[in-house]
């Protein structure tokens, strides 16, 4: 068997940096490459990587001889919005390079990350089926329902081993998000604990699917161990968590700094807020690879403050 070496392409940013992490600590240090296009303090092994420049990635995965790549690198669904083309290019283009170099360097696995932006208004909204109406009304929904279907034909067509979740907003200590529409569900903590207010850009009762870090990082870890005979989907796995509004979240914050205070300005991200379900069924994950998230809204919120005011410390 190949000893496995795994490159992270987007190895900068909110999932990618605490999975490389994760990685390494399961694999080694120096069996994780970490790249993006931006340079990183504390990541070596690293390497400058601009995902739409395919010969560069060839030419690392030949210098490390690669085995398994985790492709986190995509324009988000409010920044996406910003540039519908640019977005789709990148998020589009980035994709066929990883599926393209897999092929030609007999790649062993690859991990795609999809999202619950490739619902929208047609998909039922309370615990919407992964096999459902999908009708995304962002770019980045359009580009990440796309990619499923392109994953699921690399597959078909030329046995790829490529697997995929659909993330919901996922909510961190050790990272920051940047261009989603669920990124406040970060932001409140850091400002509950800051400033004990914070103005939500999106309105009081917008109920969203939401993950912890840890059950992501681990459930992907998980779905990337299970033998290729368990993976029944091809396109993407929903991956539940909790579901929660502004309002609900402010109230479990206030369990813990009851002075803290919520206001509403919503602003063009309620729209796209709007347009995505309120929670998921991921029954299909726990059946074929045994997926079960540890965290609810209380042990999270618990669990991120605690972390958060023990950073704000050191960092004083
Ligand atoms: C976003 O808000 O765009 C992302 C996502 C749900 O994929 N966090």
């Amino acid at each position: 068997m190949r000893k496995d070496k795994i490159l992270v392409i987007g190895a900068n940013g909110q999932i990618g940096s605490v999975l490389t992490k994760a990685l390494r600590a399961a694999f080694g240090n120096d069996a994780v490459i970490a790249t993006d296009i931006r340079n990183a303090v504390d990541q070596a092994p690293f390497e400058l990587l601009n995902i739409l420049d395919a010969d560069r990635l060839a030419e690392i995965i030949d210098r490390y001889k690669i085995t398994q790549i985790y492709h986190l690198a995509a324009i988000l669904s409010a920044k996406g919005e910003a540039n519908p083309r640019g977005t789709w290019n990148i998020n589009m283009e980035g994709l066929f390079n990883v599926l393209e170099v897999a092929i030609a360097k007999k790649i062993d696995k690859v991990f795609f990350p999809s999202s619950i932006a490739v619902f929208g208004t047609k998909s039922p909204s309370i615990a919407t089926p992964q096999d459902t109406i999908l009708n995304p009304t962002t770019v980045y929904g359009i580009s990440k329902q796309a990619g499923e279907l392109w994953c699921n034909y690399y597959f078909e067509r030329y046995g790829l081993d490529v697997r995929s979740v659909r993330y919901p907003g996922i909510i961190g200590y050790e990272s920051a998000p940047g261009g989603g529409t669920t990124d406040y569900a970060v932001e409140i903590y850091h400002e509950a604990i800051k400033h004990k207010q914070y103005e939500c850009f999106l309105s009081a009762h917008t109920e969203l699917p939401m993950l912890y870090m840890p059950d992501a990082i681990r459930g992907t870890l998980q779905l990337m161990e299970a033998p290729a005979d368990q993976i029944r989907s091809r396109t993407s796995y929903n991956l539940a968590g909790m579901s929660f509004s502004p309002a609900e979240i402010a109230t479990e914050i206030q369990q813990f700094i009851p002075e803290f205070k919520i206001s509403y300005k919503p602003d063009f991200r309620q729209k796209i807020a709007d347009s995505w379900t309120k929670s998921i069924d991921d029954q299909e994950a726990r059946k074929d690879w045994g997926w079960k998230p540890d965290y609810d809204l209380h042990s999270m919120t618990e669990n991120m403050l605690e972390n958060l005011y023990k950073e704000y410390k050191e960092a004083v």
